[in-house]
């Protein structure tokens, strides 16, 4: 009797544990554009499967669960649904569990991730998190690969910063000074968030989407302006790193910022930060 009693103890107890409600994030990717809470939506879910049922509530969108010989399976989302190696996975703290959606417990403050991903030989695209930083009004954005590693090397991002700072104030708009590290580029790297398939397969080049998110070239060198000659002419001032177009890494090279400052101010008319 004891042992009967032990037993349905133990039972109720695992039981517990894997159907225990938290409080999480919630965010939903598309293939195109964000379906669900670009900033993100707090729901009540024990698992990843639970919350994008909750976001579907919320959202009012599609999605549908099939059993698969793994398990329940998220087949669909919104408009689409997989094919080969793509279609629907979802990271937790921007890591990419091992198992189905129903398989995991989440924990209050958790941030799930669904997304619409095309996977290669060396896995998934890096996803996007926005993050506060310490300072208030301040935030990171970063770049994480399947295991929820953050490329965080570099700061050629700051040029966009600063240029963008130029053409505002162009516009008449009022900005105090910003932080005198970030009008210096002392690490010129250059990131490729793209899958290395993706790389292989079009030489580093990108699709060129029109404001409204619909595609204008699958390939950057058909454009007429920004096309292959202006690939080329920046090319020249990337130093490659070795078999970047198969690599996994988020890094593929480094920026001759001489050459670069000299580009923008040819370009654009812009007296770049200094290198
Ligand atoms: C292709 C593939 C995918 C594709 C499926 C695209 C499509 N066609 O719809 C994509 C990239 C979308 C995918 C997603 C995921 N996958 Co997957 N996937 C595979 C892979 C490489 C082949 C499956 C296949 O095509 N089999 C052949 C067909 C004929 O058999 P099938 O049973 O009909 O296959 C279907 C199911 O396997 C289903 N499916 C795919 N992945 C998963 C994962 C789970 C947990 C379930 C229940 C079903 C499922 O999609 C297949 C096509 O319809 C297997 C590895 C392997 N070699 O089995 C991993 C594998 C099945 N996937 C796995 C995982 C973990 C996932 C994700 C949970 C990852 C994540 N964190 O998001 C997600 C699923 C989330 C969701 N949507 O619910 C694990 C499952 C481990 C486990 N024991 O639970 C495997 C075994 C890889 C691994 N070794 O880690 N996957």
């Amino acid at each position: 009797m004891a042992k009967r009693l032990l037993a349905i103890l133990v039972l109720s107890v695992v039981a517990a544990s894997t159907t225990q409600k938290a409080t999480v994030h919630v965010r939903v990717e598309g293939k195109t554009r964000t379906l669900f809470a670009p900033a993100e939506l707090t729901v009540t879910a024990s698992t990843p499967m639970e919350a994008i049922e909750q976001a579907s509530l919320i959202g009012e969108f599609y999605y549908h669960v099939t059993v698969s010989s793994f398990g329940s399976y998220v087949d669909q989302i919104g408009r689409y649904g997989g094919s080969a190696s793509s279609g629907w996975v979802f990271k937790v703290d921007d890591a990419s569990p091992p198992v189905g959606a129903d398989a995991v417990q989440l924990k209050d403050g958790d941030h799930v991730l669904w997304y619409y991903a095309d996977f290669g030989p060396t896995g998934g695209p890096p996803t996007l998190a926005v993050k506060a930083a310490a300072k208030k009004g301040c935030y990171t954005a970063s770049a994480f690969d399947d295991a929820g590693n953050v490329s965080s090397r570099g700061d050629l991002s700051d040029v966009a910063l600063n240029w963008m700072l130029w053409q505002a104030r162009a516009a008449a708009l009022r900005f105090g000074e910003i932080d005198p590290a970030d009008r210096e580029i002392t690490e010129p790297i250059l990131h490729d968030q793209s899958a290395a398939l993706v790389r292989s397969s079009q030489k580093g080049d990108r699709r060129i989407d029109a404001p409204d998110g619909s595609i204008l070239n699958n390939q950057q060198n058909d454009h007429a302006r920004l096309g292959r000659q202006q690939r080329a002419a920046t090319e020249r001032l990337i130093t490659r790193g070795d078999n970047w177009q198969h690599s996994i890494a988020i890094e593929v090279g480094v920026v001759d910022m001489a050459g670069y400052a000299q580009w923008l101010h040819d370009e654009l008319g812009w007296q770049a930060i200094p290198a």
